[in-house]
């Protein structure tokens, strides 16, 4: 943890230094499937949550929010279909490559034959530090790698990737990715921290989870977004509820007791909840015929 500020509202929101040099606010707004509401989840939590990290795709209307573009933290991705960047901004703070596959035009889910294919990661990667070097961001990275993967980047990388975006709650620690970024200095942001949406894991009503909120006298969200910063890791919650919104940033000012934040970390059953079998593993044609596929069989 490196600084912290205070917005408007006196919220304290503190940050992780990157390798470039560059700091990412420690909580950010997800935005994935906040479908139309988006927009106005992205202002309320501009405006009177005081967030000032993005989590998202380029058409919210952050610069309409009141705060000045050079204090928010917006970060964007690379879909798998693309291979330039959407954004309509002046410049990203982050751009991540969403998924080491590349994906045809049109591909359906699950992929029909020939719609998964090789990603050229090194051509990728070279794009991906032309952006840097042109001033359109500040920082890149990837999602959903695994150590094969970040070994094969970090093999002809000549700008390191800053952040690596991964899935991680205490259903899913992924403690072998998070070590191996650290020992390269590579910043973790952890997506889906309340254990996800439709059809995730409820870490919400975990009993671990609850025992510790009442025990605190903190929400259950909350004490998942704070086990996920003292883990060292950015963190992306997603909502649309402006209370939630409201209830997950703040999480300042105080710490989950070591023996809390250890239960935390031994709540069993551990798996994945994004594994990328709808997106990309086709049983019978391949590339990717099964989930360890997806993840080099490193689970
Ligand atoms: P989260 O783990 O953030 O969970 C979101 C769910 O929790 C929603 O249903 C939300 O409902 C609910 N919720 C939010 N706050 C609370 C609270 N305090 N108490 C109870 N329920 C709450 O899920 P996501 O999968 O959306 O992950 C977060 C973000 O991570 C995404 O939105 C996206 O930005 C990023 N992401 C990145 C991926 C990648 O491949 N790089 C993959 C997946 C996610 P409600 O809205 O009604 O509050
Ligand atoms: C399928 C996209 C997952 C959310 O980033």
């Amino acid at each position: 943890m490196t600084k912290a500020t205070f917005t408007a509202e006196d919220q304290k929101i503190e940050s992780f230094r990157l390798l470039s040099g560059h700091t990412i606010p420690a909580i950010g707004l997800g935005t994935w499937r906040a479908g139309s509401q988006a927009d106005k989840s992205v202002k309320i939590a501009i405006v009177e949550g005081g967030y000032r990290h993005i989590d998202t795709a380029w058409e919210y209307g952050v610069q309409e929010s009141g705060v000045e573009r050079r204090d928010l933290f917006i970060t964007s991705k690379l879909w798998c279909t693309e291979l330039s960047p959407n954004s309509q901004l002046e410049y990203l703070d982050l751009y991540l490559i969403h998924w080491p596959f590349r994906l045809a035009d049109g591909a359906s889910r699950p992929p029909k034959p020939g719609d998964v294919q090789e990603m050229d990661m090194e051509g990728v990667w070279r794009e991906m530090e032309g952006l840097v070097k042109d001033k359109l961001v500040r920082d890149i990275g990837v999602c959903n790698f695994t150590l094969k993967k970040m070994n094969k980047l970090l093999g002809f990388a000549e700008t390191m990737p800053s952040v690596c975006q991964m899935e991680m709650h205490p259903g899913w620690r992924n403690d072998k990715m998070l070590e191996a970024c650290k020992q390269n200095g590579i910043h973790v942001t952890a997506y889906s921290p309340l254990g996800s949406q439709e059809g995730g894991r409820d870490l919400i009503h975990d009993e671990t989870v609850d025992r510790i909120a009442k025990k605190l006298s903190k929400t259950p969200g909350q004490v998942l977004v704070k086990w996920a910063i003292q883990r060292g890791t950015s963190v992306i919650p997603k909502s649309n509820n402006p209370d939630r919104i409201k209830e997950n940033i703040k999480v300042f000012g105080w710490e989950l007791p070591q023996e809390d934040f250890q239960a935390l970390c031994n709540i069993p059953d551990q798996k994945r909840v994004l594994h990328g079998e709808q997106l990309f593993v086709n049983k019978n044609a391949g590339p990717l015929r099964s989930v360890a596929d997806v993840w080099d069989h490193e689970d």
